[in-house]
Formats: structure tokens, sequence, C-alpha cells
């Protein structure tokens, strides 16, 4: 086992990960940008190292800076987290190197995953099924007009670079598509740099499920239930539950063996996610992202697991702690995302905290870096916290996120919190109905 591992991010995921290092007897070290002196991150580490500025390519995405504080200190080991450099196979290639250990999957498997078309075939060739769409890009308008007449409209045109939403475009019927295809491929260039474009059905009111899965390189693997993060923002999620509120145990043991097996066969290594949409009962894979999730303590909740310690022991090349047969749900779990934003723009709101009181009790955690007297800086994403409930059932976890709620206390900011009392007071909440649509929908007839 490692003696000392590096924890390449900031902020409540840093915790998280000093947090699995410590109660596994292995010495942490923090990197922070000079904003984060005084980081929660830094305090709780055993060691840190000042990386450079305040803007992350200086500082967080600094691979050369983050290699020199490894060799520094001595580590053996990188967990980088989620963000970052966390799905960056070129710092995954550059540790391989300087003989660092990375606590994730290879350079091979992230670089497969993050070409959507890639990605797509991959998962297709391996079992999983895949939205109908394009056999990989569409290279001109001609195209573009078979394609969709092929799949039936309405169709959606992606970024084969993108990914979290960026340069998608919908075509409801022939007439839209030309404008659709030509909009979809500039701002894949503008964004990416790289202007290929793929065409799928265009699901219309789908939830996003996605698996989290587990392999230890060798050809083993299991699959951990799925989360429902349909509540979105703008592609940002803002709620998700484990175990999906309409995915029924039959649809989860199928869908889940697949994946599992999808991995198994590709020797993945570590923590992955393979993301569906879900309609009329059917999944259809959209994308798999490499790394550890945020929203990873709402499975960890329902299964009993350390999701982190899992990744530390198979990079040091021991087995899984669990097998399929004995990881049961028990129970359900809710996780909300505390951001520095005030409502209703969800527009970034730093500054001191005056006071901070986080709830606890009965199935309540809490992972957040803040502290009283703690000063958000200006230059990082706006989630300063997480509050995740564990229930027997799912009206226990969505009374125990109330009861929460009311007990924390995050002054001298606005943030995300005022949304979550008033989505919990709504019935579509409280049963579980709502699709990829819902909260967009819901903030405009609120807010206009
Ligand atoms: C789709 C879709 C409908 N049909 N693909 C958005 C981000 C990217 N991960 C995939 N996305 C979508 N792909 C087809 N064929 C609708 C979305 C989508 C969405 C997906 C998940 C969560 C929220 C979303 C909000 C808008 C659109």
């Amino acid at each position: 086992m490692f003696q000392k591992i590096l924890i390449a991010n900031r902020g409540e995921i840093a915790l998280r990960v000093v947090r699995a290092c410590r109660e596994m007897g292995i010495l942490s070290v923090a990197v922070h940008s000079t904003a984060d002196a005084d980081a929660m991150h830094v305090r709780m580490a055993d060691e840190s190292v000042c990386i450079g500025p305040n803007p992350s390519a200086q500082s967080y995405l600094s691979i050369p800076a983050i290699i020199s504080a490894c060799e520094i200190t001595g580590a053996e080991a990188i967990h980088p987290g989620y963000g970052f450099l966390s799905e960056n196979a070129n710092f995954v290639q550059a540790l391989e190197d300087h003989g660092i250990t990375f606590i994730g999957p290879t350079a091979e498997h992230i670089r497969i995953m993050g070409d959507k078309i890639t990605a797509k075939e991959t998962a297709k060739s391996l079992g999983i099924p895949v939205v109908p769409g394009s056999d990989g890009g569409v290279p001109d308008f001609g195209s573009a007009k078979v394609v969709a007449k092929e799949i039936g409209y309405p169709v959606i045109i992606k970024a084969t670079a993108g990914g979290g939403g960026r340069g998608m475009k919908v075509a409801r019927d022939e007439s839209e598509l030309e404008i659709a295809f030509r909009t979809a491929r500039s701002e894949a260039k503008a964004a990416f740099g790289n202007d290929e474009v793929y065409m799928e059905k265009y699901l219309q009111k789908p939830r996003h499920i996605e698996i989290q899965v587990f392999g230890d390189g060798k050809g083993k693997a299991v699959h951990l239930g799925e989360r429902d993060c349909s509540l979105q923002r703008r592609h940002q999620k803002v709620l998700e539950e484990a175990p999906g509120p309409v995915i029924t145990p039959e649809q989860r043991a199928k869908i889940g063996k697949i994946c599992a097996d999808a991995v198994a066969k590709i020797n993945y290594i570590g923590a992955g996610t393979i993301e569906f949409l879900f309609e009329d009962g059917e999944f259809f894979f959209i994308e798999m992202n490499t790394r550890l999730q945020v929203e990873h303590p709402v499975t960890e909740a329902i299964f009993g697991v350390d999701l982190v310690r899992e990744q530390i022991r198979v990079a040091a090349g021991l087995p899984m702690e669990f097998t399929q047969e004995k990881l049961k749900i028990r129970g359900h779990s809710i996780e909300v995302r505390i951001n520095a934003e005030r409502l209703p723009n969800f527009a970034p709101c730093p500054g001191k905290i005056t006071q901070y009181h986080a709830p606890g009790g009965l199935g309540v955690r809490i992972d957040s870096a803040l502290y009283d007297g703690y000063s958000i800086p200006p230059y990082y994403d706006s989630l300063i916290g997480k509050l995740i409930v564990h229930g027997r059932d799912r009206p226990e976890a969505l009374a125990r996120l109330k009861r929460a709620l009311g007990e924390l206390i995050v002054d001298g900011i606005d943030t995300t919190v005022p949304l979550f009392h008033a989505l919990l007071d709504e019935p579509d909440i409280q049963s579980g109905s709502y699709s990829i649509h819902w909260l967009e929908k819901w903030l405009s007839a609120r807010f206009g």
C-alpha cells in the first residue's frame, strides 16, 4: 500500500480524499494555489505545497507544478478528485513517465471515453444499448439529411469533442436541420477546436440515469446501481438520488450486469459512471465518465461502501473489497449541492462566511470544506458543500433532508439552500416524477 498520496484538487473533494487516506493510515499531501493557503483541505492534510497563483491554469491544472510537488514530498500516487486533471489522458501519461501512480483509469480508457463517437462505438461493441443515430461523424449537410430520414425526427446534433451539453442542437423536422447542423458545427469548432459532429434520435422527455461501475483492472468488475440526476440546470446537476425513484429491481439488475460485464471486459480499473437517458423503460447510453463523481456519496450511503478507499486499494494492486453478491441496497439517499450562488440567476456569490453551522443527526452527511470565517475565493467552482441524507425509504430521506436543511446555517453569502426548501414542497419532487426538463421549466414558471 502507498505510504503517501498527493491530492491534486481542492475543496470538499480534496477533504474527502484526505479522510479516506487517514482512515487507511496513508499520509496525505494537499496542493494549493495562493488563494487557497487557508483552505480546509490544506489544514486537514498531513503536508501541503503551494503550486502556483490563483488561476487554475497556473495551479490546479499545472501538470509540471503537480509532478514537482509529488517529487518534493515523495508521494507515490496522485488522487485527482473530479474536474481539473481527473480526465486528462496527457496528465496520466506524464505520471506514468515519472513513475507516479494515478488513482484512476488508464490514459487509454480516458482517451476512448473522452471522444464521444469512440465512446459510443466502444459501448455498442460491448453490448451496451445506445441511442439510435449516425455511425460516427456526419461530414456534411447532405449526409445529415440522409441520416435524419433514417433515424426519424426529431434529431439532435452533438459535438464529438463535446460533453456537458455544449454544442448540441435539436432539429424537429427537415426545415430546421440545415441551421441546426451548421450552428452545431461552428459552435463545436469555437468551443473545442474540432468541428466534427454526430447525430442521434432526440429523446423528448427522458431521465438522466447513471450506473456506478467499479473495476479491479484485472477483468473483475461490479456495478453499484444507479443514480437519478435528472434535476439539472444548464447541464449542472442540482439534486441527485439513489436508487432512482422509477427504476425497478429487474431493470437495475439487467442494465447493471451489462455495464459491469462491459467494464470487466476492457480491464477497467477504479470508479466509472456510465450515463444513460432513460425513457419508456429503456436505457440509452450517452457518455461514460472515467472519474469519481460529485454525487458518489448517495451510492456510498445505500451500499455502505467507501468508493475512495476502493479506488486507492485497486490502484495499489490490491483486490476490490466488494463482490456483486454482497452489494445490497439499503434504503434511499438524496444529495443536494450547496453552491455559493444567488437566485434566481444562480450568479456566483463568493465572499466571507460569517457564520457556519452544519446539520447532524441520524442519516446526515455533510461533505464541505467550509468553516466559520472562511472566505470563498472567486476563482473556482461555486460548489461549497454537499448535504447527503440517508433514510430507510424515500419519504424518510425527504423528511430528513428537509429537517437537515433547516439546521444548516451558511451566513454572509447567498447559497442554493432556499432553492431546496422550495423544491421539497413540490408534489412532483415528493413523488419523484421529474424528467431532465422539469427544473428548467419550474424555474422559468417561478422566476420568468
Ligand atoms: C440527449 C438528449 C436527448 N436526446 N441526447 C445533454 C448533455 C449531454 N450529456 C447529453 N445531453 C442530452 N442528450 C439525445 N439523443 C437530451 C440531453 C439533455 C440532457 C441530458 C441529461 C441531463 C440534462 C439534459 C438537459 C438537456 C438536454
